[in-house]
């Protein structure tokens, strides 16, 4: 056994939970009372959602590290997503911690992910602390939320150590933490003790050579790629000559220009890197996730991060629309490849091909809301394409067939259960658990399969009056359930190309739900709207008023339309079916048939579409 030393200067923890458990609000409370603002400095809300998207949707969609001192001692700390789709980064993350919070929320208690991120911590053997947070939340249940948190890690297999988790309770958003409940309220210096007292410092062989495992890769327009990550043992110093091992094992000669470290939410320059420590080196250019950056004399890589198998692929095109590359700066296939392919250099959780014909790349990740913010971003650094509905990813083995399977866990009032149970059966789901509370409320657990999910969330939203909670998890896959529809309505379809005018669109909404109003831009082939039939209908959202009665001729600008909800990116991701498009352009959202021509597509029937897809 090699000599193990700690460094007892440091902490490496990662806060994990479900989504909207208060991990980032608590990251803003430990900056805050570290004096890491100035007195009376207007500052953001969740400093470390600093993407624009992280913003707009108060989700964190990157796990991102800061840190604070304490007692003299650094606390590195990574806040991680809690949404399901980044899974990803919760493994990146957990691969430069030597501990982990759970912060779990004393109202909604342990929800799916907070299953999937525990799993995770628990299969890295980190050193778990538990926090109950929100317990300012008038429905709080601590109590019964700290029973959950162990039948929860029991079902885990977690050892007796593991069970005996030191456990504090909090209010994030107020800056408090304390050991028991009947503790006042003070500050978050339990939270931080406990860090210390209860989470390892982390280990190395004072004997080995200098080795790192990249956890991260980051950008500078000084000082181009930056490789992240703890470093495992030994020291380096920059200009030092180190050598990065890839996936095959081949060592590339690299010189580190610059070394830094995280001191609050900005780095730092140091001369010297510590073993234990999570650090930025500057000077590599190529280097990927997992790579180890080790010493040239004894190169030795770690192991790579393991992350799980995307289960959603997605075939991104060019725009070929009739309205198709005006509003983008990079519309060709190369410049959108390329993209693409820098992303899945730096999220682990997403691949890239190209396509069958070379005019398209298909994209995998874990799930379609992860594949909609990679698109709202290209979308917004003035990139233009298409996208095809999203496919769950098949395997076969053994001759069988298998889909990815979730776990479906629904919160709603007692009167939609009908409603919701029926609908997620129609999707070949099975029901596993129902638990009536007897407070009007049900807590439903289904399996369902992935591919019936997709664009379900906004119906269940719409069918539950926006009350229902639902949580998904990827459950791994099973033998495929059989086909279901993917969506129960039909499209209606432009037949010509101009503008949409009021009367026309007046006329047709009996029809369905219309996605554009008077004076957007139309063309044969495009969708604009959702038929309440089952099959498409072609129309023509163009067609004035006959002029021939001189005295209503005026009335046309007059018709009173309904209000029209316009369509989200992720709407129209999920209202797609196979033989359609979304269309992405810096400025617009649209759908449209992939054959535009309705002759054609009448003569070429749905399955035969099919065929020549594969062919
Ligand atoms: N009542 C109450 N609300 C809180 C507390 N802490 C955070 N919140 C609220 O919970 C919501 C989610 O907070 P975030 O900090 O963004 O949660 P998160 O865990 O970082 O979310 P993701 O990163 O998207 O998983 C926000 O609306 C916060 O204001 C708390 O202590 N009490
Ligand atoms: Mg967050």
């Amino acid at each position: 056994m090699p000599e193990t030393h700690l460094n007892r200067n440091l902490r490496n923890i990662a806060i994990i939970s479900h989504v909207d458990h208060g991990k980032t609000t608590l990251v803003d409370a430990l900056f805050r009372q570290n004096g890491l603002f100035r007195d009376n400095q207007a500052v953001n809300e969740r400093l470390m959602d600093n993407l624009d998207l992280e913003r707009e949707r108060g989700i964190t969609i990157a796990a991102k590290n800061c840190s604070v001192t304490w007692k003299g001692i650094r606390i590195n700390i990574i806040d991680t997503p809690g949404h399901a789709d980044f899974g990803g980064e919760v493994e990146r993350a957990l691969s430069m911690a030597d501990g982990a919070i759970l912060l779990v929320d004393a109202s909604e208690g342990p929800l799916p992910q907070t299953r999937f991120v525990l799993k995770k911590a628990l299969d890295s053997r980190l050193k778990i602390l538990v926090v109950i947070n929100k317990i300012d939340r008038s429905d709080a249940r601590p109590a019964e939320v700290l029973d959950e948190i162990y039948d929860l890690l029991i079902d885990l297999n977690a050892s007796e150590d593991q069970l005996d988790f030191p456990l504090l309770y909090a209010i994030g958003r107020e800056g408090v933490a304390k050991r028991s409940l009947d503790e006042p309220n003070r500050d978050l210096r339990p939270l931080l003790d406990a860090v210390l007292e209860e989470i390892p410092a982390p280990s190395f062989d004072p004997g080995a050579p200098f080795q790192m495992l990249v956890s991260d890769l980051g950008y500078s327009d000084y000082l181009g790629r930056l490789a992240v990550g703890k470093v495992s043992h030994g020291t380096a110093r920059s200009r030092d000559s180190l050598v990065c091992l890839g996936a095959t094992g081949e060592p590339t000669p690299l010189t580190v220009s610059r070394i830094q470290v995280y001191e609050g939410i900005k780095l730092r320059d140091v001369d010297e890197v510590q073993p234990g420590d999570i650090v930025v080196l500057a000077g590599i250019e190529e280097v990927k996730i997992g790579d180890t950056i080790c010493n040239r004399e004894r190169p030795a890589a770690l192991p790579r991060i393991i992350v799980d198998e995307p289960t959603v692929s997605m075939k991104f095109t060019v725009n070929t629309s009739p309205l198709g590359g005006r509003d983008g700066t990079y519309v060709q296939m190369s410049r959108i490849h390329e993209r693409l392919v820098k992303e899945a250099l730096r999220n682990v959780a997403i691949q890239v091909e190209k396509g069958e014909d070379r005019d398209s790349s298909i994209v995998k990740g874990r799930g379609e809301f992860q594949l909609a913010i990679l698109i709202e971003t290209m979308r917004r650094e003035g990139y233009e394409f298409c996208v095809g509905r999203p496919e769950v990813i098949y395997r076969h083995e053994h001759g069988r067939k298998l889909e990815p399977i979730e776990r479906v866990l629904v919160d709603c009032e007692e009167r939609f259960q009908g409603v919701i149970t029926e609908k997620l059966l129609l999707r070949k789901g099975q029901m596993t658990n129902l638990v009536n509370n007897g407070k009007g409320r049900v807590r439903i657990d289904f399996s369902v399969p992935s591919r019936a999910l997709i664009g379900f969330r906004d119906e269940f939203l719409t069918d539950t009056r926006g009350t229902g909670i639902l949580h998904t998890l990827f459950d791994g896959y099973r033998d495929f359930r059989g086909e279901c529809p993917s969506r129960f309505t039909g499209s209606i379809v432009a037949d010509r190309t101009g503008k949409a005018v009021p009367y026309a669109l007046f006329n047709l909404e009996p029809r369905g739900r219309l996605f554009i109003v008077p004076g957007d831009p139309v063309y044969e082939g495009m969708i604009v709207g959702e038929h309440n039939r089952g099959e498409d209908i072609d129309v023509n959202p163009c067609k004035e008023k006959k002029l021939s009665n001189m005295r209503a001729a005026g009335k046309d600008e007059n018709v009173i339309l309904s209000p029209v909800k316009p369509v989200t990116l992720e709407q129209a991701i999920s209202f797609i079916r196979d033989d359609e498009l979304v269309e992405i352009t810096p400025l617009a959202i649209r759908m449209r048939k992939i054959v535009l021509s309705a002759q054609k597509r009448h003569t070429l029937r749905p399955s035969r579409i099919k065929d020549r897809k594969a062919a």
